[in-house]
């Protein structure tokens, strides 16, 4: 059985219905720090602070999991406002389901993410193996994690597997709204085009960042974790990537659909932390090692995004009718 944590997070909305579309929903464990609201019973949930390793031992044993992925943790945004609390969830978390995968001989996935380059890290193409030295608490403890994952993976032989995951664009569902990220911009900008026909990014037009669809992100999980294990042979963290754009150009794109859109920008401190990242990654390393390749570029998850909102916003009217 498969536990998620973090599954009502914004990567977990959609990898959770992944899961349970491929294992089944009976075989998919969600779980979060809060008791789930009154939505359906229907899929299992539990109740889980990943802080607390006896529960999670607890969990993993009762319910016979054999694999986690390990979404639970703060963002950039949210880690710079709080950074003790990200440090101890995002580390002591991770080194719990590290301990609990040793003795239970479980398989990881763990996100990482593009913010673990920072000053030094070439800005283009950026090699997988380069300099990492982030400047926020949420790069730190992702630096962290890759080489927790990695000592893990040889001294012990834990099958856990991570992505240096880029912004992920994908539709906030019922539960999931923008986690603090300093790439939520990409997310708010198309409920704010739909709704208000107005936007005010909090960061300048010509920032340049990598971006993948969700629906290419956890396509990505999926096949890292399905991959032969003789084919990975990254054991911190692989670049993964699809799509970088500014966000003039995210703008521009979906005024081809909304022409009287119109983006104001007011930025602020997530400036600095994504000045503090990169442009393009080079993610040539996980295309070679287990066949890694995107599918959505910018105009297709631009119409993609806006086809979806507007079915999803013709159903709640539908609904309140
Ligand atoms: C964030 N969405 O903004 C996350 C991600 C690369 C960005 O790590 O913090």
């Amino acid at each position: 059985n498969i536990l998620v944590t973090g599954s009502r997070g914004q990567l977990g909305s959609d990898l959770v219905v992944a899961l349970q579309r491929r294992y089944g929903t009976t075989h998919v464990m969600e779980s979060g720090r809060s008791p789930r609201s009154e939505e359906s019973k229907l899929f299992p949930y539990k109740v889980l602070d990943v802080t607390d390793g006896r529960r999670l031992e607890k969990i993993v044993k009762r319910h016979q999991i054999d694999t986690i992925y390990h979404l639970a943790g703060l963002l950039s945004a949210k880690g710079e406002r709080e950074p003790d609390r990200c440090w101890d969830i995002n580390i002591n978390g991770l080194k719990n389901v590290l301990e609990v995968a040793k003795s239970e001989r479980l398989k990881v996935f763990y996100p990482s993410s593009i913010a673990v380059f920072g000053a030094h890290t070439p800005k283009l193409d950026t090699p997988q193996m380069t300099v990492t030295d982030p400047s926020t608490m949420y790069g730190i403890t992702k630096v962290t994690g890759e080489l927790l994952c990695q000592y893990y993976a040889q001294r012990f032989g834990v099958d856990v597997r991570s992505l240096r995951l880029p912004g992920i664009i994908g539709i906030i569902s019922y539960n999931a709204p923008p986690g603090g990220g300093t790439t939520d911009f990409a997310v708010e900008i198309f409920y704010a085009a739909l709704q208000q026909r107005t936007y005010t990014c909090f960061l300048r037009p010509e920032t340049r960042l990598p971006m993948m669809y969700a629906a290419d992100a956890v396509r990505a999980i999926l096949e890292l974790m399905e991959a032969d294990l003789s084919a990975i042979k990254v054991r911190t963290s692989y670049n993964v990537a699809a799509v970088s754009f500014s966000v003039a150009e995210l703008v521009a794109e979906i005024q081809k659909h909304l022409p009287e859109f119109a983006c104001e920008y007011k930025p602020d401190f997530r400036q600095a932390i994504a000045d503090s990242w990169v442009c393009t990654v080079d993610d040539s390393k996980a295309r070679a090692d287990w066949g890694w390749h995107h599918t959505y570029d910018l105009s297709a998850i631009v119409s993609d995004m806006l086809a979806k909102l507007e079915s999803l916003k013709r159903e709640q009217g539908a609904r309140k009718r």
